[in-house]
């Protein structure tokens, strides 16, 4: 019989899975092909093919098969922090804040009649039949995960099954892990394609990773159907990777590189259709490293997603992240506001300007930052703020500093954490030369931890960190703060319809934040203040009072 091959000297070389069959050499590998489920074919053939039937008109055909082989993808636990967002979820009846979008992306990567299954750990549980299921095991985590992947790895290993890891923890330090034999380092796009190949044969390397940096016009629609939307709170797409900037903490650009690379507006509006036509109608986060690294391209997709809008009539809104520099473009605002956005996180960082300074921040230095903030508030968005302490030029009175500079721009959620070297960042590398470098981070930089030895006295750091987080989300200044927000917050563009799990929300925080929470004077005045004064910020007001509710939690843990 003729195989599709690879032709060389008249002859199929056995270097595919096809060919694999007939490779008597090794018994191992045919036994275990032979328990795997084969995909047939037939197709016209091409230069590479051996014709196993020929016309009279010339037209040649091939016979050919493929494994079709059981992938496991699964997506670590992340830990209950700030940015879990867990107490809130409860208030909707979700169960995790965001879907794995890197997982869901490289499934797309695979070749489609592979049989895939999806198991994120933060929504359900990791079954062994799932592991027995498995030919493989793809992983895909970040430093939070540690944990997680450690436990995941070592049921895979009971269950004998072969894991292939890669997403940031892996990029920046995979060498933390020898009981994974296979990594994929770094943007997946341009790897999967000979990783794929070589799981066919059965000859998968240890390591793939590359420095070139993929075009994301080829990067494949995430595999929706994989997930359940029920379980999410938010979905997630992505535009972009990259940032222009070069803040000395951040890892953004050790991993994507600091000239934007961008998908065509198409290719986004595909994506959000396809999340559309499942039926989803909340928020989605656009989960880019900087949304507006590349303006002229951010305009163009803001444009193609207003008519987006107009055309469908969606209620789906947007968050996203983008650096402060924001402020400054007016237009962008606009675009932005019209097209469907309602918050957008910046990294704000630090009142101090010689702090802005040592850690490279240009974009934040020589400006108001409050300012800046109200700016994009008036525009119709809520900023979310990243905020740090811990730099090496903070006096003692940074904490005061920091918590009057948040209460004034009305930043309600505050994500204050403390300086984190993560790994290959070139604070980092200062910090390893200094030889002030202590311990790998953990990962989340809200757990009061310092990873490396600071100038201001640790003790005085961390606890200094811990009252400043438990002050930010004490009930009278949290909700002063959401206060201060809705002043200067003028709501614009596209209105969102509440959905049932909204009105259910609302409900649930009558009892709890209403009744059993000791800030309840706090949230009837926001509550009766808001429906009076500013009706049609309402719904966001009690969204803020939730979120609110999951912060206090977390500040009384750290
Ligand atoms: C969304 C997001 C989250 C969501 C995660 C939701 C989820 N289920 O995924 C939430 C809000 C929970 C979150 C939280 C945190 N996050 Co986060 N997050 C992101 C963000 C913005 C987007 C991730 C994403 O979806 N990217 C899009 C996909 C397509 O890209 P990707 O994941 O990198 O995947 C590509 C490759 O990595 C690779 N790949 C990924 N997975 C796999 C798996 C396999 C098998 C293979 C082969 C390849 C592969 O292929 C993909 C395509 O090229 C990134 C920044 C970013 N731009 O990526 C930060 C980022 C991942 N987060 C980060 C951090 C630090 C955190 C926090 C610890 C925050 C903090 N400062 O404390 C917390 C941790 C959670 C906690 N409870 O404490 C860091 C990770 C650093 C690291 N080296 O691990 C990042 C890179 C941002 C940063 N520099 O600060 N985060
Ligand atoms: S602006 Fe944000 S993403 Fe860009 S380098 Fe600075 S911290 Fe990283």
């Amino acid at each position: 019989m003729v195989v599709r091959g690879h032709r060389s000297a008249g002859r199929a070389i056995p270097d595919c899975a096809t060919c694999l069959i007939y490779d008597g050499r090794d018994r191992n590998r045919q036994a275990s092909l032979h328990a795997k489920w084969l995909k047939f074919f037939v197709g016209p053939s091409g230069d590479n093919e051996i014709p196993l039937l020929k016309f009279a008109n010339g037209t040649r055909f091939y016979l050919g098969f493929d494994l079709v082989m059981k992938i496991l993808l699964i997506s670590p636990q992340t830990p209950d922090t700030f940015w879990s967002f867990k107490h809130a979820i409860r208030f909707v009846a979700r169960k995790a804040s965001m879907a794995p979008l890197g997982l869901l992306t490289v499934a797309a990567m695979l070749p489609p009649e592979w049989q895939l299954k999806l198991v994120d750990l933060n929504v359900e549980k990791l079954k062994d039949e799932d592991l027995r299921w498995a030919d493989y095991v793809l992983l895909g985590a970040m430093i939070v995960h540690k944990d997680s992947v450690r436990e995941i790895v070592a049921r895979c290993a009971a269950f004998k099954k072969t894991v292939i890891a890669g997403g940031p923890l892996f990029t920046t330090g995979h060498e933390a892990f020898p009981e994974i034999q296979h990594f994929v380092l770094g943007e997946a796009e341009d790897l999967m394609p000979q990783v794929v190949a070589d799981i066919k044969s059965g000859r998968l390397q240890s390591l793939y990773s590359t420095t070139h940096r993929p075009d994301m016009a080829h990067t494949p629609m995430p595999r929706w159907d994989l997930i359940n939307f029920k379980y999410y709170v938010t979905m997630s797409v992505q535009f972009s990777r990259g940032c222009p900037f070069d803040c000395e903490f951040c890892d953004i650009i050790v991993m994507n590189g600091r000239v934007p690379r961008t998908k065509t507006p198409a290719q986004l509006i595909a994506e959000l259709d396809g999340l559309r036509v499942r039926g989803w109608k909340d928020m989605v986060f656009i989960v880019d490293d900087n949304f507006i690294g590349n303006k002229p391209r951010t305009k163009a997709l803001l444009r193609e997603l207003i008519e987006w809008r107009r055309r469908t009539g969606t209620g789906i809104g947007f968050l996203t992240e983008a650096s402060v520099n924001l402020a400054d473009d007016p237009e962008l605002c606009a675009l932005m506001v019209a097209s469907g956005f309602k918050k957008v996180f910046v990294g704000i960082e630090t009142p101090s300007v010689e702090a802005l300074a040592e850690c490279h921040k240009v974009q934040n230095n020589n400006r108001d930052l409050v300012d800046s903030v109200k700016t994009l508030q008036r525009a119709g968005l809520e900023v979310m703020g990243g905020f740090i302490v811990g730099f090496d030029s903070d006096q003692s009175d940074i904490f005061k500093r920091q918590f009057d500079f948040i209460q004034r721009s009305g930043v309600a959620t505050a994500m204050v954490g403390l300086l984190t070297a993560l790994p290959q960042t070139r604070l980092w590398q200062r910090l390893k030369k200094e030889g002030r470098l202590e311990v790998e981070s953990s990962g989340n930089n809200t757990d009061a931890a310092l990873n490396f030895k600071p100038k201001l006295n640790r003790d005085f750091l961390e606890s200094g960190y811990r009252d400043l987080v438990k002050k930010l989300y004490e009930p009278g200044n949290y909700y002063r703060r959401i206060r201060t927000f809705l002043k200067s917050h003028r709501p614009a563009g596209p209105r969102r319809p509440l959905s049932r799990a909204d009105f259910f929300a609302f409900l649930k925080s009558f009892w709890v934040l209403g009744v059993l929470h000791r800030g309840r004077v706090g949230y009837w005045r926001l509550f009766i203040g808001t429906l009076i004064r500013r009706p049609r910020q309402f719904p966001h007001a009690i969204e803020l009072a939730i979120l609110g509710y999951h912060f206090r939690r977390m500040a009384k843990a750290v």
